[in-house]
């Protein structure tokens, strides 16, 4: 982290020939439980992990925004007097994007300088780890101190989600940015994505002996395109046939009556969505009142119906989950969008080498390519780092 934040500094005073204000910073995540039940406003459980975008920004004494970044070679610019969605494109939607929500929520963007900013990150890319709001976020906590704006930070995750969904074109909910943006060390985030109330959870991993371990499958997943939009889409479907606002507002004593006036996919969808939300509840209440090592289960039951109701897992994370739980894990669950990505394992801190070599094992067996596994921590949320 200490490579990263000097690092960018340096980078920075090299593309543009002068010191940052400021380096702020925002984490990826990882979602504990409660997959595609934030746009259906339910529940979600997410934390944010020890992965970081870090922004070098420095106001300027014009209107131009640029932007470059370690992970892209080029320079990206845009006056702030032309800044709208559609000059917006590729990697630099992600951070300019933000720049041009501020201004949707209220930010007097005619009364502000332009900025030069420099990106670097140890987030993987697609790897299901939000590597996108990280970007948002750490952009957005350095925009709203050098522009003086005061926004809470559940209003800068409303920003961030606004500049996916328009400025990006990803019909995502507010989970990333939330997590990102009020993640705290050691905890999850639960958050109602109805009130956008949330609370922080202790996870309690360490006094239990336990790591959470990411296994990367390296198969890509795209939120702009395909089945993420579609299920959103069945979603919603599946709340207007309902006759509800969304799906939150279906409980698992209504899921009879669903079965019988929706298609058997739509209901599918739905199930998932209903369940997946009542998991939420159970696992929050369950890490408060008995600890990590009793949530298995739940997160077991959240693969499966993500696998068979939702449809948005793959061979190579049904693998990975598997292998998981057949060599010590406690429980383990893809986590993300799906279609790729990655998947979580609750491990015993002793068993973790056994889980990395099994996978090896069994991705090569199955003539898959080796996953990228690794350990997490719960880490904070953006901040100033200096
Ligand atoms: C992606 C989206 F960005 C989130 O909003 C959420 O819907 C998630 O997929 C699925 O739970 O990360």
């Amino acid at each position: 982290m200490t490579d990263l934040r000097t690092g960018v500094r340096d980078d920075f005073a090299e593309v543009f020939g002068r010191e940052p204000d400021g380096v702020w910073s925002a984490p990826g995540r990882v979602n504990l439980i409660g997959e595609h039940t934030d746009y259906n406003l339910g529940f979600v459980l997410p934390f944010a992990i020890n992965r970081r975008t870090v922004a070098a920004v420095g106001a300027r004494d014009d209107r131009m925004l640029r932007v470059g970044s370690t992970f892209a070679d080029e320079l990206v610019e845009v006056s702030l007097d032309e800044l709208r969605p559609e000059v917006l494109s590729g990697w630099s939607a992600y951070p300019l994007g933000v720049a041009w929500a501020l201004g949707e929520f209220g930010a007097d963007l005619q009364a502000v300088p332009g900025v030069d900013i420099l990106l670097d990150s140890n987030v993987p890319v697609g790897a299901g780890l939000s590597s996108s709001a990280a970007i948002e976020s750490a952009v957005l906590v350095a925009l709203d101190e050098l522009w003086r704006l005061g926004f809470d930070r559940r209003t800068l995750a409303r920003v961030g989600q606004r500049a996916e969904n328009v400025a990006v074109g990803a019909p995502t909910g507010i989970m990333d940015q939330s997590a990102s943006l009020l993640g705290r060390r050691d905890a999850a985030v639960f958050l109602d994505c109805r009130s956008l109330e949330s609370q922080i959870v202790p996870l309690g991993l360490e006094e239990a002996g336990l790591e959470i371990l990411i296994i990367d499958t390296g198969v890509t997943h795209a939120h702009a395109t395909g089945g993420y939009a579609d299920r959103r889409a069945s979603c919603e479907e599946g709340a207007r046939v309902l006759g509800v606002e969304a799906l939150r507002d279906v409980s698992v004593a209504d899921l009879d009556r669903a079965r019988e006036v929706l298609d058997d996919v739509t209901f599918r969808r739905v199930r998932h969505i209903v369940t997946e939300d009542q998991r939420v509840l159970d696992t929050v209440r369950t890490l408060r009142e008995q600890g990590p090592r009793a949530i298995g289960e739940l997160l077991d039951a959240s693969h499966v119906s993500m696998r068979d109701d939702f449809e948005i897992s793959v061979p190579e994370l049904d693998l990975a989950v598997e292998t998981a739980q057949a060599n010590g894990a406690i429980g383990a669950r893809m986590t993300g969008g799906g279609f790729g990505g990655s998947a979580i394992a609750l491990v015993p801190s002793d068993a973790v080498s056994r889980v990395q070599v099994a996978l090896d094992g069994a991705f090569a067996e199955h003539a898959f390519a080796a996953p990228d596994v690794f350990t997490v921590a719960a880490s904070e949320g953006a901040r100033r780092e200096s």
